[in-house]
């Protein structure tokens, strides 16, 4: 590798170079005089007309058909829960970790009966201590891009094994975790300030799970429940995002066994396409006690009626394997879809959900993602929650955190950044404590 090839390898892993900025990508609005006008879908009205009027009808009637319309329209139905071979083993245990402030620990998650068979490596850490004043913890649950090791730079991760695309401004220049991959992204995951809160964080590598690449859906998971290749599918079968939300319930199982762990106070978070797997996991899964939506756009909290950035047909073009076929219908047809993203926040309720933009993320619609996050607010009303708090759009690093809704947009890129778990943190705080 060239000298250059080396140092834009290390900027763009180490996240000062932005992979795209929306002025890369032209022919998209990005223009709010140019957003045309569109209308929502009621969350709180059924399909065949019913209003839903109150948290009991949502419950057992609304919420039900919502699912079902998101997973035969968009993510792609899941084809089952916990695999019942599913097993696994803490590998090691470190509790002097990061110079004394954590207690380390590696899990493998065997997915079926057989060692050599889909499996998952878990990396947790949480407050030194182990069982004592404020055990069980509080604990954030995300995945990751590059393997565990991409988190911190604690010498003690074990590398993945799995392939995790290394990219710089020519392409993918490595499949292989590195020594030069340990840390990354820490500034992405700030450890040592979440451990130092009172919480523990964990975290899997997306790739273990699908490989972030039409080839995946013919390995690991997608081949466990036999999922055919990405245009062989039947309209309604799952992609990579209904696999890696998978994986985030099945690292929940393990951390819900843990006794260090209170497994029903498991706050999950992603960023940009993991954010909106986050959404998708959080959205079937009732278990998960707080959702963190970080520019997760098109797909995830973005509005995709509204006009702006990323749309449908972009974003079903460039990644063709990450929902069911069926969501490719309404490539530039916005306008039919019968949903939106609104009320794939709305499945969250009444559970605490925060969605945060970038000012700089025009890709990712910023207002729209504030938008979605308004519509959604008249479901939570329904279990006497009172919302952001906010009317209007709030100024940039201005958060609006609210009893079960929080929103912020920062300055800056697409990215996480020490300020987002800021508030994160704070609005943690104030809903799982
Ligand atoms: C982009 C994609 C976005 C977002 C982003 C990311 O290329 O268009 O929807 O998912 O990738 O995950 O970083």
């Amino acid at each position: 590798m060239t000298p250059r090839l080396l140092s834009s390898v290390l900027a763009v892993l180490a996240g000062t170079v932005a992979p795209l900025s929306a002025a890369d990508r032209p022919g998209f609005n990005y223009d709010e005089s140019k957003v045309l006008p569109y209308t929502l879908p009621n969350p709180l009205v059924s399909a065949d007309g019913t209003p839903v009027r109150d948290a009991a009808a949502w419950r057992t009637q609304r919420r039900p058909e919502l699912l079902e319309i998101f997973s035969r329209e968009m993510f792609g139905r899941t084809p089952g829960g916990r695999p019942a071979g599913m097993h696994w083993a803490v590998t090691s245990v470190d509790r002097a970790a990061l110079g004394g402030k954590a207690v380390r620990k590696e899990i493998t998650v065997w997915f079926t009966e057989k060692k050599d068979g889909p499996q998952m490596h878990l990396l947790v850490y949480q407050p030194p201590g182990g069982a004592g004043a404020h055990a069980p913890w509080p604990a954030f649950l995300g995945l990751n891009y590059f393997g565990n090791n991409c988190v911190n730079a604690d010498p003690g991760i074990t590398l993945t094994t799995a392939r995790v695309d290394q990219r710089d401004d020519f392409g993918v220049v490595d499949h292989h975790a590195t020594e030069r991959t340990r840390g990354v992204q820490a500034q992405r995951w700030n450890v040592e300030t979440v451990v130092a809160r009172g919480y523990a964080t964990a975290t899997v590598c997306y790739d273990e799970l699908c490989e972030d690449r039409s080839e995946g859906l013919a390995k690991d998971v997608a081949a466990l429940f036999g999922t055919r290749a990405t245009e062989e599918r039947k309209p309604d079968e799952w992609g990579a995002l209904g696999i890696w939300a998978w994986g985030l319930s099945r690292a929940l199982d393990v951390l819900q066994s843990d006794p260090e762990i209170d497994g029903k106070r498991v706050a999950v978070h992603g960023h940009s396409r993991l954010g909106k797997a986050a959404l998708w996991a959080s959205a079937q899964d009732e278990r998960f006690a707080l959702v963190i939506s970080n520019d997760s756009g098109c797909g995830g909290a973005a509005l995709s009626k509204r006009n702006f950035g990323e749309t449908v047909e972009r974003i079903n073009a460039s990644f063709p394997f990450w929902f069911a076929r069926a969501f490719r219908a309404y490539n530039a047809r916005e306008d039919a879809l019968p949903f939106d993203q609104h009320e794939l926040l709305a499945l969250i309720a009444p559970r605490p959900l925060h969605v945060a933009s970038a000012e700089g993320d025009a890709w990712a619609d910023p207002r729209g993602e504030f938008l979605a996050l308004k519509a959604a607010e008249p479901v939570y009303a329904l279990f006497g929650k009172k919302g952001l708090g906010v009317a209007a759009w709030p100024a940039v690093n201005h958060p609006a955190l609210g009893d079960a809704l929080a929103y912020h947009v920062r300055t800056g890129k697409h990215d996480i950044t020490p300020d987002d778990w800021a508030q994160y943190l704070d609005f943690a705080d104030r809903v799982m404590r």
